[in-house]
């Protein structure tokens, strides 16, 4: 069976996860693959415990155990289960169709879940009265000036298809966890409609669930099956 390392704790403002693991833990659930997950304590993300360091070099999440295999980062797990498991395939065949799903995947990555929201999400994994409010609202500021209006266009673009290259495709992975943590944030998106109106498209499939801050860690796994 299939291991998901990752970090999911429950507090009274919501389940929060390892936005990096929700976008593995979707794919998983897209495929309705079985799977079961290892939660390790947020604390290990620091300490980085040899037994976490033996199986991801940089002592992060999400790793992913499939028998014998050790797969570390999302990108390169879920690219593997897409083609390990290929129904329903995420991926287009066409070839500039594939790169500007890699193209979008890439800059989820790298400037909302790598650079913005962590400035927001960090915060909320401590009690609200030790919450750096400022750090937060610039996370929320890149967002508004960045972000934001890039994935407006990236809509625009993909037309009516509901999905941020169209169809439904490894890109939106990434962006699912954009939905989770602006479930618990609820910033105001009145200037973004597209994006708004998207994010509760991933909000609606089934595949949330196994992410959603209303679904707490004890029921979270294997919402697929
Ligand atoms: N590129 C990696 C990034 C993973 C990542 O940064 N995960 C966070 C949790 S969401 C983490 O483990 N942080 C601890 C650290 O950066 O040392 C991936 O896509 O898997």
């Amino acid at each position: 069976m299939i291991v998901l390392y990752t970090t999911e704790r429950d507090y009274p403002w919501g389940t929060l996860r390892s936005t990096h693991a929700s976008k593995t833990k979707v794919i998983l659930e897209e495929k309705a693959l079985a799977y079961r997950i290892e939660n390790l304590p947020p604390g290990n993300l620091w300490k980085k415990p040899p037994e976490m360091l033996a199986k991801h070099p940089l002592g992060k999440v999400p790793y992913l155990e499939d028998g014998d295999l050790v797969i570390f980062d999302s990108t390169v797990i879920n690219e593997y289960l897409d083609e390990r498991h290929p129904s329903p395939r995420l991926m287009p065949t066409d070839p500039v169709a594939r790169m500007r799903v890699r193209e979008a995947e890439n800059f989820a990555d790298e400037a909302i879940l790598a650079a913005s929201l962590p400035l927001i999400w960090m915060p909320y994994w401590s009690d609200p009265a030790k919450r750096n409010a400022e750090q937060m609202e610039k996370g929320r500021e890149l967002l508004r000036s960045r972000d934001l209006p890039f994935l407006e266009r990236l809509l625009e673009r993909a037309g009516a298809g509901g999905f941020i290259c169209g169809e439904f495709s490894l890109a939106d992975a990434p962006l699912m966890a954009l939905a989770m943590v602006l479930e618990v944030d609820a910033m105001n998106l009145d200037a973004y409609p597209r994006v708004a109106s998207y994010l509760q498209n991933l909000r609606a499939r089934k595949s949330y669930r196994a992410i959603s801050p209303r679904t707490k860690v004890a029921d979270a796994a294997q919402t697929s099956r």
